[in-house]
């Protein structure tokens, strides 16, 4: 192709160039390559290469990975029979009622969704669970679920990891076919941080369950049940999966100065939710607050209220919680959650291997084979490596938490967030603010997307010098973020108690809040048509017909998605690329293996780059399947 431009050169053409004539004509390596996927994928370890992923803030060049080992199975093997079977065969309320009166703890593994999000601000690939996914169903066929999508995993999916959020779904579906797939749903905010038409959130659901999901873990972000409702009904008409309705858990039960979230509260809440139609109840304590001595009395009121499976799930931020999952398990807690060794702990979930070793000789133990329990800790610990600038840098159990509150899942974004802000050095602060401004809210539940609006308020007032005495008093000139306008104006629901009078004035000034589900004013979605429109706009440039599934990513996302996919018509799929390539591109002489499909292998190896020519491009020379390429890359540095 260069010799090409050379020679159809007018300047060459004509006999005039001179020694300086490809060094002073940058057009000669405009060259248009066809656009297959082996020239997308090396062109993006060409920009990784040179510019580094922007999404990593800093790497180590130091760094020495380990070689994560699979822990061994037979692909030929049929799947042993699990909890999908079962649920599959008994129907959701046949299921729950075996459920109930089993005697075993059962363990919902979070290693795929939760821990990854609460420890690497979610930015787990596709590519790494699948390494493990069929080894894990097939040693581990009586784990009650994995915990593998929702959450904020769909977002970062498609806004950082170039990834198809329902092709993960479809692809752990299919390597692990016999364990109950769960996912973690904000009710009217679906996956998102706002509210979605009622129609979306019912269409999300129908399809994730088509596509893999049979557990529905439904909260909301002020434990709102008018704003569960709708989400739990969907479930029930939809599918054929299990409605499990969460009580998100703040504060502490056991403080008789507490009279807001005390334990009528909340047994009054898991009744409202069985009422709803709930087929579950799990008890969500995402910021780690749930303490061992009140868990008992919590577990044992809510076993008296409702006649329903009662699940745990909690962060192991304090690191009190095992105590805490025992004292559960004591109470009759029917299943909890945990993630494998490897990804468990701090703002994650307790350590699965840890806790199946606890029960080992005791009434409701569980037996799992330690031996490959164990490798699979390992296979995370060594791949977690790979992930090192998203880590949090929490290094020890905080029982600071039980005083600022902030989830696990916010944690390991929060940091991030405030240093983006030129906060790194006031973190603290930060922190301590999270929780006044709690108070200055009126002690709210905090989750997704709750627990976002008192983080934007405590940077706002961090970085502003402001205290919650100045916001009661000067509030009226200053202008507050906009997630926490509209929280106060109801976008979010009502919280318990309602909001405080005084401050809703001050932060609103001439807007009005109003009092019903905000889903109520949002105009329903003309799937049809709008499909249509959507599928025309976005077809050309994907390889792979689009999917109505795209379109609801689209509803969730719009403008995230649109990046998404103007990168994917640079980059193609790049699902099958090592995470270590992903993230810091290769290294001279380097060589990986890329398998596009079974019996399409790529060996790819980085054989040089340049200097960048007068306009800043560079070109990286790969050896692709033993023939020489390269690509052109703008060196932004
Ligand atoms: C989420 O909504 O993503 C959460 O993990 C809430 O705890
Ligand atoms: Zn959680």
């Amino acid at each position: 192709h260069f010799l090409q431009n050379v020679i159809q050169h007018q300047t060459f053409k004509a006999g005039n160039a001179t020694v300086n004539f490809i060094q002073n004509t940058p057009s000669l390596f405009k060259i248009k390559l066809p656009q297959d996927r082996t020239t997308k994928i090396t062109q993006y370890l060409g920009d990784v290469t040179v510019n580094g992923n922007p999404d990593v803030k800093f790497t180590d060049a130091s760094k020495v990975f380990r070689d994560p080992k699979v822990p061994k199975f037979n692909h030929i093997d049929a799947y042993p029979k699990g909890t999908k079977n079962l649920l599959t065969e008994l129907g959701p309320e046949k299921f729950c009622a075996w459920l109930k009166n089993d005697t075993k703890i059962h363990y919902t593994d979070t290693t795929m969704r939760d821990a990854h999000q609460s420890l690497l601000a979610t930015r787990m690939r596709t590519y790494d669970m699948l390494k493990v996914t069929e080894s894990f169903a097939k040693n581990h066929p009586n784990t009650f679920s994995m915990e593998v999508w929702g959450g904020a995993t769909f977002d970062v999916c498609l806004r950082f990891l170039h990834e198809n959020p329902w092709g993960r779904l479809r692809e752990l579906r299919a390597a692990a076919p016999n364990i109950l797939l769960q996912m973690l749903l904000r009710g009217s905010n679906g996956v998102g941080y706002k509210a979605y038409p009622d129609n979306l959130i019912e269409a999300f659901v129908e399809m994730a369950w088509g596509n893999g999901v049979d557990v529905f873990r439904i909260f909301d972000s002020l434990n709102w049940v008018t704003a569960m409702e709708p989400s739990i009904s969907y479930v029930r008409k939809k599918t054929d999966g299990i409605a499990q309705a969460a009580i998100s858990y703040t504060g502490d039960i056991l403080n008789p100065k507490q009279t807001k979230y005390n334990l009528k509260y909340y047994t009054q809440l898991a009744k409202d939710l069985e009422n709803a139609g709930a087929h579950m109840i799990a008890i969500k304590d995402m910021a780690g607050l749930l303490k061992p001595y009140a868990v008992t009395e919590l577990v044992a009121a809510l076993k008296d209220t409702v006649n329903l499976p009662i699940q745990l799930h909690t962060h192991d931020t304090s690191s009190l919680q095992t105590a805490t999952y025992l004292k559960a398990i004591e109470a009759g807690v029917d299943v909890v959650d945990v993630a494998l060794g490897g990804l468990s702990g701090l703002t994650s979930q307790p350590n699965f291997n840890a806790i199946v070793e606890m029960m080992t000789y005791e009434k409701r133990a569980h037996h799992f084979d330690m031996g490959t329990l164990n490798q699979f800790s390992n296979f995370w610990e060594d791949t977690r490596e790979l992930y090192y600038p998203f880590e949090s840098g929490l290094k020890s159990g905080t029982a600071e938490v039980f005083q600022h509150e902030i989830p696990g899942g916010q944690y390991s974004n929060l940091r991030p967030q405030a240093t983006a802000l030129g906060l790194a050095d006031r973190f603290d602060d930060v922190k301590k603010m999270y929780g006044e401004v709690n108070t200055l809210f009126g002690d709210l539940i905090k989750v997704t997307p709750s627990s976002k609006v008192v983080g934007d308020m405590a940077i706002f007032m961090v970085t502003n010098n402001l205290t919650p005495e100045e916001v009661m008093e000067r509030g009226h000139e200053i202008s507050f973020p906009e997630s926490v306008i509209n929280f106060f104006k109801g976008d979010l629901g009502q919280p318990v108690g309602g909001f405080p009078k005084k401050l809703q004035k001050i932060i609103l000034k001439d807007k009005k809040p109003y009092k019903d589900r905000p889903n109520a004013h949002l105009k329903p979605i003309d799937f049809d048509t709008e499909f249509k429109a959507f599928a025309k706009k976005f077809q050309k440039g994907f390889t792979r017909p689009i999917e109505f599934e795209d379109f609801l990513s689209y509803c969730l996302y719009p403008k995230v998605f649109e990046e998404a996919h103007n990168k994917y018509k640079r980059y193609g799929s790049l699902s099958r690329l090592p995470t270590k390539s992903f993230f810091y591109g290769l290294t001279s002489g380097e060589e990986i293996l890329v398998t596009l499909q079974p019996g399409k292998t790529l060996i790819v190896k980085l054989l040089s780059v340049s200097e960048p020519n007068e306009d800043g491009i560079r070109l990286v020379f790969f050896r692709v399947n033993g023939e020489n390429r390269y690509v052109e890359v703008r060196d932004n540095k």
